[in-house]
């Protein structure tokens, strides 16, 4: 019988599965290989970490691995339902909440290197984590796409640690209750971005006026695997960021209060890396509670042991 220890914890409401121990053994080399390696060899171990019967569309998985870059002390690898993440927010709030429960983590620093680069986790005393993430940028402003059944939609095309396409105005409310309403609009959306020559792009964020007085949004983001971020998605603040610095509309230093759909938050800062070149470094700032202390069983009889795919 293979066992796998994982520890879950929510970030605002969403979901992630650090693995502590039974996981993959990817060998050493840049991130980048060794999530090709996970991919090609071992990709059942990501179902069988995250997918239904254990898991479900919503959960991210994060496997800790040795770093490759010398600056960090440690490396993570995030997955979900469909496939590989290059980098993510809550998860990484995630990942900190669960080190600290841990008692292997005390507040400071802790350098994660990513298949997209290093980024800088930080425990704050009172619990709250920060992320300071890898270079974010606007790749492309006000393109419009047919949306089938919908019509034309614009938006921007950014980067944030995975790619966005962001929507202002879409006429959709962002309330729980429009929850499949919001899913199918913004899946349309997805395809009509990747038709006009942006293949990468697997995340759409619709924004709109937030429910609490003190926050500047809510959003609703579409993952690759058709599930929502329940918590206001850390890649997809730091891809908001880069449009408001490029507009002009959050100056550096500014705090930026992202709502998710669940009214759950994140705080956003900037700073300017290179303001010609319109590239930022991002933070975002927010709470995980670790929930559940898990040893999966991966019995050899069972049929579904590598979860459905
Ligand atoms: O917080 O960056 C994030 C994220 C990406 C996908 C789900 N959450």
């Amino acid at each position: 019988m293979h066992k796998i220890h994982v520890l879950d914890s929510h970030t605002g409401g969403e979901p992630t599965r650090v693995v502590l121990e039974g996981g993959p053994d990817l060998g050493s080399g840049p991130l980048a290989d060794r999530v090709r390696r996970f991919r090609e060899n071992f990709d059942h171990y990501r179902s069988a970490i995250v997918n239904e019967p254990r898991g479900s569309d919503v959960i991210v998985g994060a496997l800790l691995v040795p770093p490759s870059d010398p600056s960090c002390q440690a490396g993570v690898l995030f997955f979900n339902n469909v496939g590989y993440l290059g980098m993510c927010g809550h998860g990484t709030i995630g990942l900190v909440a669960t080190l600290a429960h841990l008692g292997r983590l005390q507040p400071g620093d802790l350098r994660l290197d990513t298949p997209v680069g290093p980024v800088t986790a930080t425990l704050h005393p009172d619990g709250t984590a920060s992320v300071a993430n890898v270079s974010s940028h606007r790749q492309a402003k006000g393109i419009t796409v047919e949306v089938e059944g919908i019509g034309p939609v614009t938006g921007d095309v950014a980067w944030g640690g995975n790619w966005f396409f962001l929507v202002e105005k879409h006429g959709l409310s962002l309330e729980l209750r429009n929850v499949d309403a919001l899913t199918d609009a913004t899946w349309r959306m997805r395809q009509a971005i990747n038709a006009q020559g942006y293949p990468e792009v697997d995340h759409v964020e619709l924004f709109g006026p937030p429910g609490a007085p003190d926050a500047h949004s809510r959003n609703f983001v579409l993952c690759p695997g058709k599930a929502y971020d329940r918590s206001p998605c850390g890649t997809g603040t730091s891809a908001k960021l880069a449009c408001l610095a490029a507009d002009g509309k959050l100056a550096a230093g500014e705090s930026w209060i992202q709502e998710s759909i669940l009214g759950s938050r994140f705080t956003g800062r900037f700073e300017w890396i290179d303001r010609a070149a319109g590239t930022i470094a991002p933070t975002v700032t927010g709470t995980a509670h670790v929930n559940a202390d898990i040893t999966l069983l991966l019995d050899e009889s069972d049929p579904f042991r590598w979860g459905i795919r």
